[in-house]
């Protein structure tokens, strides 16, 4: 299936009373997340992957350790990363309904550990790359990192929450400041109606 690039679930700036400009929506949404869209269809034109769903697409070119050589998948990755990205967070749904806070307490300790361990994910990944709340097949919350555009389809796992740590994600707003970045985002943008729409989901 070609790629389509989805408008954004809110106005480019519906977001700046939370911390993400509209200056970064317009160049992370309209330039990045275009590119990815755009270079991803002209790679997988004329090839098995044409008739492909995104999923299947992703899932199916990854291959652990060539990451960095792999077209197809770094595009078709970010595609899908940056539409979950842009529905996990919004103007609405940023209070933590009561059931996820009691899973993430549960899992995690609390909900300030969970924030702190979700930002040194963040922090830790060395280079451009995710850090992630995932539902792994067991049922477990977990946190994870991953590079470039790796996600969890890649390991069978069911995405909750992500946030994109690559640096045209936040410099705009943070400069080099991702740890002030990651803190934002869990404070004050997050959507977490919809991470626990994922979590009744997975
Ligand atoms: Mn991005």
């Amino acid at each position: 299936m070609a790629f389509e690039l989805p408008d954004l679930p809110y106005a480019h700036d519906a977001l700046a009373d939370g911390g993400m400009s509209r200056e970064t929506l317009e160049f992370h949404h309209d330039l990045h997340h275009k590119a990815y869209v755009d270079n991803g269809n002209n790679l997988i034109q004329d090839t098995e992957w044409a008739s492909k769903s995104l999923e299947d697409i992703v899932t199916g070119t990854y291959s652990a350790g060539s990451v960095a050589q792999n077209g197809i998948f770094n595009n078709a990755s970010q595609h899908w990363n940056h539409m979950q990205f842009w529905t996990m967070m919004g103007p609405t749904g940023r209070n933590m309904p009561g059931e996820l806070e009691s899973r993430i307490a549960d899992s995690f300790g609390s909900v300030d550990q969970f924030k702190q361990d979700f930002t040194a994910a963040g922090v830790g990944q060395f280079g451009s790359g995710w850090c992630w709340l995932v539902a792994d097949s067991d049922g477990s919350l977990n946190i994870t990192k991953t590079e470039n555009g790796v996600n969890p389809l890649c390991f069978g796992q069911t995405a909750l929450l992500g946030c994109d740590v690559w640096e045209h994600s936040y410099y705009i707003d943070f400069r080099n400041r991702r740890p002030a970045y990651l803190e934002n985002f869990l404070n004050n943008l997050v959507n977490w109606e919809n991470v626990a729409e994922r979590l009744s989901g997975a």
